[in-house]
């Protein structure tokens, strides 16, 4: 989370003190997962750390995320402008730039639809629920012969290695209805590579804060350039381009004709989500999967009970289905906690919060574009008289009068400042923030007409 500047008079939050220049890259290091925990143990759910001479909110605890996240939802729903996002997909990734909201809504609304379309819409094979099951099923049979393959011929395998062809698979037959071999050096060699990728996008790549790193060579960066060519390469090369692709070409040329649209996005911004769902879709779930292998193997007693509980709901017969699902509870528990002890995506992408000029004074960002209503949405984000259940019970009294004293006063008097005798708007802390008393004039608007 990004914050750019400190509205005066604000206090600041809590978290260590920045060094010049680098801020607090130092203490962040090289496991950002474990430092930003470890501080959050010191400063709370809500504190700020700056990355080279960045700002930046670290929000943990889930109590806090979904308060921002969810709740403030529109207010977080940006991304910072981070220097290496620029590489990824040509700066035209749907997850890592930093789209206007309309934009950005429209094409994750195209990409949802793209991804319900293909992957758990019924599919042709009246024999699987949906085509994201017909898909995992292949591969998933495909892949036990592979690892028993590789066994007999080495005695022993890489899990990552196999189990991400497997799953790039399923992505790439649902994004362009075409698989690869095993042995397909190309694909092996791209999905290979995705550690680069990860360490550069990851949150708090010390070259995306601190500018002059960027001029000094780097291997990382080297290499996270290259995967983002090879990538857009390999994306566009395929020329039997079929399904989601086809179904975003398709929309492109719908809307050429579609006079409504009110949001204007290039034909390469949206063909371009293919590579997002791509990368998204083969990426996250390999790396998961190849986690669980190795729990499986750490815990052998754990393998065991999966296993009986396999035995006896599904069998030995038959390849297990989506239906089996809810009879399948440990499976599911194991699943559950894989993903929480592991935690394998330790942050979100980082988010950018979308306020416009918060330290600017302007009432004008209440109204609606008409000038003559409130923006209601807008209004209830004011949150001056708190929330919940001890919410202040004087609201309607305190709105009342503020407004009918402000109506009162701005139409019989005129306000000034005293010559030599300048503001100053610093709040004095305390239940509630006073300015500093002052010396002000005041003229009667009736006077002053005459
Ligand atoms: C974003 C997790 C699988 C597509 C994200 C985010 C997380 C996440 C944490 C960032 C949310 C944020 O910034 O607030 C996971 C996990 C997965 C998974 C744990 C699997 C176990 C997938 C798959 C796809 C996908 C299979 C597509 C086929 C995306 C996209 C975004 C995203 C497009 C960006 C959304 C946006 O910026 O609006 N994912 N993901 N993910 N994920 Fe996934
Ligand atoms: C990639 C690995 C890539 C893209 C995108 C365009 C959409 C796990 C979390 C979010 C997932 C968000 C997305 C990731 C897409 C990859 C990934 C790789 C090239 C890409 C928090 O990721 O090796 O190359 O080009």
């Amino acid at each position: 989370l990004f914050r750019s500047n400190i509205p005066e008079g604000l206090q600041r939050l809590p978290g260590p003190k920045p060094f010049p220049i680098i801020g607090n890259v130092l203490e962040v290091g090289a496991n950002p997962h474990l430092s930003l925990t470890a501080m959050s143990k010191q400063y709370g759910h809500v504190y700020q750390i700056q990355i080279g001479t960045r700002p930046v909110v670290v929000l943990s605890g889930s109590e806090t995320v979904r308060q921002a996240l969810i709740k403030q939802g529109e207010e977080f729903a940006s991304r910072p402008d981070l220097y290496s996002f620029q590489f990824i997909n040509d700066g035209k990734s749907l997850a890592f730039s930093s789209d206007q909201a309309g934009v950005w809504r429209a094409r994750r609304k195209l990409a949802m639809n793209a991804l319900r379309s293909f992957s758990t819409l019924e599919g042709n094979d009246a024999g699987y629920s949906c085509i994201l099951e017909e898909h995992v099923s292949k591969e998933g049979v495909c892949l036990v012969e592979r690892l028993g393959a590789v066994m007999e011929a080495s005695g022993s395998f890489d899990p990552f290695r196999h189990i991400v062809v497997s799953v790039a698979n399923v992505i790439c037959g649902m994004c362009f209805g075409k698989r690869y071999s095993h042995d397909d050096q190309e694909l092996v060699n791209l999905v290979n590579m995705s550690d680069e990728f990860g360490q550069v996008t990851g949150s708090g790549n010390p070259a995306d804060f601190i500018p002059f790193l960027r001029f000094l060579p780097s291997r990382t960066m080297k290499a996270f350039m290259d995967i983002n060519a090879r990538f857009n390469a390999f994306v566009q090369k395929i020329n039997n381009i079929r399904d989601i692709t086809d179904s975003l070409i398709d929309h492109c040329e719908d809307r050429k004709l579609d006079e409504n649209s009110n949001v204007q996005i290039s034909d390469e911004k949206i063909v371009g989500i293919v590579n997002d769902l791509f990368g998204a879709g083969f990426d996250t779930i390999s790396t998961g999967l190849s986690w669980a292998v190795v729990y499986l193997v750490a815990y052998p007693e754990i393998q065991e009970k999966l296993h009986q509980e396999m035995k006896n709901v599904v069998g030995m017969e038959r390849t297990p289905r989506l239906s089996d699902k809810p009879n399948l509870p440990y499976l599911e528990a194991f699943i559950l906690e894989i993903f929480r002890h592991s935690s394998f995506v330790p942050f979100t992408i980082p988010h950018c919060a979308t306020w416009k000029n918060p330290s600017s004074f302007s009432p004008e960002r209440f109204l609606n574009a008409d000038g003559t209503s409130i923006n209601k949405t807008d209004a209830e984000k004011v949150m001056l008289f708190g929330m919940g259940k001890r919410r202040c019970i004087g609201e309607a009294i305190g709105r009342t009068e503020f407004f009918l004293f402000m109506a009162i006063l701005v139409q019989r008097l005129r306000f000034h400042e005293l010559p030599g005798q300048p503001l100053d708007m610093t709040p004095e802390y305390g239940l509630t923030m006073k300015h500093k008393r002052c010396q002000l004039g005041a003229t009667l608007r009736a006077q002053e007409e005459a």
